[in-house]
């Protein structure tokens, strides 16, 4: 159905692989593009989870495309880094939880890809960092954003302005990845995390999401007030009801997400 992406699914749980094998799976307008296609399509009902990776062992993705970059004029390259920027916030904003499972390099806009997903895991070969300063260009796809509210700004600066990759066990000291695996147990890991997450109450799931992204730009009472109220809306659903009279009731209830 795609070009450059493997899509496969396994129960609720989506695995969309990102695979442009000759340039270690970078970025390009048309694989912006059929991600993108992908997600404006996603089934959030029928899905619970989405595991984004890259195909092969060697690379996540190694950035975006630089031969596509190299030529373009300001007003193109601010089309092209908004492009990346919307397709990655779709993804951040998606109805489910999306599981970045990094196989391999994840540099510039794929560090900024893992970023946008909500969980991040990695193989034990992984490489995380933001070379763009070493092109002249700057993070493009929303990184100089991300990077400091995930691992706090001195050390996102620090990254930023060197460019220098940091290996697995860095990225998990300094919190950019929840988890390292060898390369042959990442995708069970994600999976693993992805069926955890598809048992639980798809509503509920959802809510939590859209709070927790809300919430982090807001003052704390804003933020309260905005929890309170996606509270009270879950006490609207039959999954409420029924997973709170199965554990009365010391049953089981498969969630149907009404
Ligand atoms: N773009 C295009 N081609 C790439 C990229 C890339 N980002 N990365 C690797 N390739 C290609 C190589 O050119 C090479 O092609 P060929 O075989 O035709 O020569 C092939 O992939 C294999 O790569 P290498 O031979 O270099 O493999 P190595 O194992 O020696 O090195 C590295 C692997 C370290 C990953 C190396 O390829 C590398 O440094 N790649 C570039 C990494 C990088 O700088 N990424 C950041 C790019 S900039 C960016 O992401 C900005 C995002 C925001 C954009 C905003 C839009 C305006």
């Amino acid at each position: 159905m795609y070009e450059h992406l493997k899509i496969e699914e396994r129960g609720p749980v989506a695995i969309m692989t990102i695979s442009a094998p000759k340039s270690l799976n970078a970025l390009n307008s048309a694989i912006l593009a059929e991600m993108g296609d992908y997600l404006d399509n996603f089934d959030c009902h029928r899905l619970r989870c989405l595991i984004v990776t890259g195909d092969g062992e060697k690379s996540f993705v190694a950035g975006a495309d630089i031969s596509e970059m190299a030529n373009l004029g300001v007003l193109q390259a601010q089309t092209f880094g908004a492009k990346g920027a919307a397709v990655f916030r779709q993804l951040e904003t998606l109805h489910v939880p999306v599981i970045a499972a990094v196989n391999g390099f994840a540099l510039g806009g794929g560090c900024e890809l893992a970023m946008a997903c909500d969980i991040r895991i990695c193989s034990d070969n992984a490489r995380f960092g933001q070379p763009e300063v070493g092109l002249g260009i700057i993070p493009g796809f929303s990184g100089t954003v991300r990077l400091a509210r995930l691992v706090g700004m001195g050390m996102a600066k620090q990254l930023i302005y060197t460019g220098k990759p940091v290996k697995a066990d860095e990225a998990l000291r300094i919190g950019l990845v929840n988890a390292v695996v060898p390369q042959a147990e990442l995708m069970d890991k994600a999976m693993e995390i992805a069926n955890q997450i598809a048992a639980n109450a798809p509503l509920a799931v959802k809510a939590a999401k859209l709070c927790i992204n809300a919430e982090w730009d807001m003052d704390a009472e804003d933020a309260i007030a905005f929890e309170t109220a996606a509270f009270g809306r879950c006490f609207t659903t039959e999954d409420q009801k029924q997973g709170m009279k199965a554990f009365l009731e010391k049953g089981k209830y498969e969630f149907q997400g009404k």
